[in-house]
């Protein structure tokens, strides 16, 4: 049976999995808290990385490689780029990129480094699964390309050249980092956000406004996916 990992960056984001799991086991481990537990009777571990990338990359090699993970599945809240996505609403990333890697000054395209790739793709089976559990919730699940960057976009600039460069539809700052870790040591991986601000002038103030209530929604999501994995 598989042992699944569920991430977030800010304890805001965790927080609703774990007041809905059972047989809670804390770990300490590399200046973070790992939480064991089950749900419905399948292995988890839980953690929130602290905010970014460096951070994310190192809780999902952590629950890979130290906890044994095989599937690795992200909660948590992002902005909107597209119009279309509203406060609560749902998103899957398809594939991410990382925004703020830029050697262009070598002819280079954004996000990309020798050896590395400008767009990583999610785990089909887990996309999938994520469509079956919004069918039958009646849910809306948008599905699109998420980009991550560490900084908290804010800006109507940053957002329109993050959109024209990458055709992103949702930002954050954890996703395509994950999203390395995870296709280097071959573990199918899913991202789910749900939209908390659009990355505009008012993002700060709507971010502190529907971080917990977005990060719920994600949540809960995610445990109904827990449910449904084979
Ligand atoms: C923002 C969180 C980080 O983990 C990325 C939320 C939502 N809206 C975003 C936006 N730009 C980039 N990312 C996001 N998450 C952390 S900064 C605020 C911290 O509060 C996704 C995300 N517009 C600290 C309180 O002092």
């Amino acid at each position: 049976m598989s042992k699944i990992a569920i991430m977030g960056a800010m304890r805001e984001e965790i927080e609703p999995l774990l007041a809905q799991v059972e047989n809670l086991n804390r770990v300490e481990y590399a200046d973070n808290t790992y939480y064991e537990a089950t749900y419905k009777g399948k292995e988890i571990v839980i953690a929130y990385s602290k905010i970014g990338k460096v951070f994310a990359s190192l809780t999902a090699t952590i629950l890979i490689e130290k906890f044994g993970c095989d599937k690795l599945l992200f909660s948590g809240v992002a902005g909107a780029i597209s119009p279309d996505l509203k406060i609560g609403d749902l998103i899957i990333a398809d594939s991410l990129c990382q925004h703020d890697l830029d050697i262009t000054a070598f002819g280079h395209p954004h996000g990309y480094v020798p050896e590395g790739k400008v767009s990583i793709p999610t785990d089909k089976a887990l996309r999938e699964v994520a469509k079956q559990v919004a069918k039958q919730n009646g849910l809306e699940l948008k599905e699109g390309i998420i980009a991550t960057g560490d900084q908290f976009v804010a800006s109507v600039d940053r957002k329109s050249f993050i959109s024209t460069t990458f055709n992103a539809h949702a930002l954050e700052m954890e996703g395509a980092s994950v999203a390395v870790v995870c296709d280097a040591l071959k573990v199918p991986f899913f991202i789910l956000r749900a939209i908390s601000d659009s990355a505009n002038d008012e993002a700060d103030m709507d971010f502190d406004t529907f971080l917990e209530s977005s990060a719920k929604i994600s949540a809960h999501f995610i445990l109904d996916m827990v449910e449904a994995i084979e």
